[in-house]
């Protein structure tokens, strides 16, 4: 709850408007002392009496002053009011702003049954939606009902294409100035200021203030400036009026703003672009009414779709970048591409972000309560699986650097990460590449992350091989302590959640309906456990970096069940014996029906149990032949297959997910990753297998993200 003090002894100023939406708006509401300005106010007045006069702060009450009547885009009646409390030998006490703003809204009877936001407050209909009311300067209050016209104004701007202008400046003495644009319905009110000349006192008493309303109402505040500038701004409101305040009480040096304001049409910020075959940028989108800063209610919706199926889209976006949602607040720009929603923030280089899919869908919601700084996007295809040409380095944030300015010691790459990883005398504490090169970081060998200019440091890496913890398994039905090394149990704020299967030193494979909604989607709530036999017991937890949900994954359908999660913290070499990846099969790979192969987790042992396994589970299931699982489900497409038993019994179930199908190839002993736990009807029903992705499938896309995977 906010309070306001007081700035008179004992009188406290509150600024509100609401829309009265069943009065027609006529010119003479511009004059104040018509008949017809005079009757709406005492009318307005006499509500806002009666609404006060019977609430707890009636002894307090003094009087409300409607300021103005005007027309709006939304049609009725925009009305502007002060509110006067008195409280006597108040010194010091605070009147609380929130309770009055309250009091006026909690009177305005709505009725469920019409559904609208307009109710009735005493007999007047109001939207709900459009009352606000702040707690405001007594200065504020004398200038704008015009007992202290100092240099107040009024604009009525009629003509688009016209820049009146608002000049003003002074060189000693104060200016206090209000100036009221109003432009004609169904319009906006374009600002464009040239310079500021003011003392930079923190906004304490030198101000310019831009707002989305007539009166100074701290919640309509579109921009404040409070800084000498002559660099050119230009700011949009949201209706057709705004009101601009120019705050300097002690002038001694020159001290005025030049700008002008414009008419402006209401823009739509949405676009449907086919983009062309050719990889490169081509075009550009903006945020609305770009250059000027965007007002705080906006959205803008673009589709974008490119020629070929190999080709995705890049967006190159101007000081500004976007990152996944996190649990933190979102203040620059919600984004939703595809249905992930990323936050927005401004930066002091261009970031690129690649959309790997041929058709984009983008929703942009400005989420500031300020009007924000300008965005400019440039947009165009790239090829999926080159997203840098041959020849370049690309840089975390994605943009592509020339090769040879990798380590140049110039930050080329603006985040500097073309300077990381640049050879440096090699010592004990260093990792030697082939070359010769040395570099600072430990446990580099076979972590997933090619570090070495020559790559030797992902050479050789290898996934697990049948080894002497390995052979009890194969030939009993216990799971012991290391049997299933590269077995994951992921954990979603503390609590086991799925599985997954380790695949390299930094990187893991699991099922993307695991990561499916607002929440599960973000990586800062999960943290996986490697090396584990007893639930919650693990020898190494990792938060997780990143998700990297497979684009085509639909919910509906369970296809395209197959997410990579990227640990924060690779495991160390040490626990080898307990952590080793699974092989990823050969691309495209065929099963042969009827082999055996195994499946594990910490899920539930049977359907109706409400809670998964302490100890990790080993079940031996058939692979089913495809033919078959399609009569049985119907629904199975090239990315699935089925494991199980037809007898049932022998099966995966909830809590399994994401974890892996393990089958053993004869020919060299090594352990394959044939499936990751998807979906099924039920768990162990006879005629019903499990249904698993189908991880050869994926191949390419695996080592799209992991490409030191051999
Ligand atoms: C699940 O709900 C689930 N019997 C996983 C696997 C199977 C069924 C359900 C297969 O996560």
């Amino acid at each position: 709850m906010q309070h306001c003090k007081t700035e008179s002894k004992d009188a406290f100023y509150f600024a509100g408007m609401f829309r009265i939406t069943n009065i027609e708006f006529l010119p003479e509401y511009q004059q104040k002392e018509s008949r017809e300005f005079l009757s709406v106010a005492r009318t307005v007045q006499q509500v806002i009496n009666l609404v006060y006069t019977t609430s707890a702060f009636s002894k307090f009450y003094e009087q409300s002053v409607v300021a103005d009547v005007s027309s709006n885009n939304k049609g009725g009646l925009l009305v502007h009011f002060w509110i006067v409390f008195v409280m006597p030998h108040a010194k010091g006490h605070i009147f609380c702003e929130d309770c009055v703003a309250a009091i006026l809204k909690d009177s305005i009877q709505t009725s469920i049954i019409n559904r609208t936001s307009v109710g009735s407050l005493q007999g007047l209909a109001v939207d709900m939606d459009s009352v606000v009311l702040n707690a405001g300067l007594r200065s504020d209050y004398s200038s704008t009902i015009g007992s202290d016209k100092g240099c107040s104004q009024y604009f009525y701007a009629e003509r688009l294409s016209l820049h009146y202008p608002l000049e003003i400046s002074a060189t000693s003495g104060r200016l206090m100035c209000h100036f009221k644009l109003v432009a004609i319905v169904g319009y906006l009110i374009r600002l464009s200021i040239k310079s500021i000349q003011i003392e930079a006192d923190n906004c304490v008493t030198d101000s310019l203030t831009i707002y989305d309303s007539l009166l100074p109402i701290r919640s309509s505040i579109l921009y404040r400036i409070c800084e000498p500038t002559r660099i050119l701004m230009s700011f949009v409101s949201t209706n057709n009026l705004m009101l601009v305040t120019f705050k300097a009480p002690h002038i001694w040096r020159l001290s005025g703003i030049r700008a002008y304001f414009e008419v402006i049409p209401e823009q739509k910020c949405e676009n449907t672009v086919l983009v062309k075959e050719i990889t490169g940028f081509e075009g550009k989108i903006s945020s609305p009414y770009y250059p000027s800063y965007y007002p705080p209610k906006c959205k803008c919706t673009w589709k974008f779709q490119t020629s070929l199926s190999t080709l995705g889209i890049a967006l190159k976006f101007y000081n500004y970048s976007i990152t996944k949602k996190s649990m933190k607040g979102c203040e620059h720009g919600w984004w939703e591409i595809n249905e992930h929603m990323y936050c927005g923030s401004y930066m002091d280089h261009q970031t690129i972000f690649r959309v790997p899919s041929p058709l984009v869908h983008i929703q942009l919601q400005c989420s500031s309560r300020l009007s924000d700084k300008p965005l400019l996007v440039e947009y165009g295809s790239y090829n999926i699986s080159q997203p840098c040409p041959v020849g370049s380095f690309r840089c975390s944030s994605g943009l592509c650097v020339p090769q040879a300015q990798r380590c140049d010691g110039v930050n080329d790459c603006f985040d500097e990460s073309d300077e990381l990883f640049c050879g440096i005398p090699c010592n004990n504490r260093t990792f030697k590449c082939g070359n010769d090169i040395c570099f600072r970081k430990q446990n580099a060998k076979c972590d997933g992350t090619v570090d070495c200019p020559d790559g030797s440091d992902e050479e050789g890496c290898t996934c697990s091989r049948s080894s002497s913890t390995l052979h009890r398994i194969i030939g009993g039905t216990d799971t012991l302590e290391g049997g299933w090394p590269w077995q994951v149990s992921l954990h979603f704020v503390g609590s086991a959640y799925c599985g997954a299967s380790v695949i390299s030193r930094e990187w893991l494979l699991s099922a993307a309906h695991c990561f499916h909604g607002n929440r599960l989607s973000d990586p800062t709530p999960w943290t996986a456990h490697l090396g584990m036999y007893v639930q919650g017991n693990a020898k190494f937890v990792s938060p997780v970096r990143r998700i990297v949900v497979h684009e085509y994954y639909n919910s509906q359908t369970f296809d395209y069940d197959i997410a990579l999660l990227q640990l924060s913290i690779a495991w160390p070499e040490t626990l080898k014996q307990l952590i080793q990846p699974i092989c990823i099969p050969p691309a495209g790979q065929r099963v042969r029906s009827g082999e055996k192969c195994w499946v594990t987790g910490w899920g539930r042992r049977h359907e109706a149990d409400n809670k998964g396994s302490l100890v990790l589970q080993q079940a031996e299931v058939e692979l089913i032949d495809q033919t078959l699982c399609v009569s049985t489900y119907g629904i199975i497409t090239s990315r699935m297959l089925c494991a199980g038993v037809m007898s049932g019994k022998r099966d995966a179930c909830k809590g399994d997910s994401g974890g892996p199908l393990s089958c053993r190839r004869k020919s060299d002993g090594k352990w394959i990753l044939t499936g990751i736990v998807s979906w099924g009807h039920g768990c162990g029903r006879p005629n019903f297998p499990g249904v698993y992705t189908r991880v050869s499938n994926f191949v390419p896309w695996i080592h799209k993200y992991v490409p030191s995977l051999l």
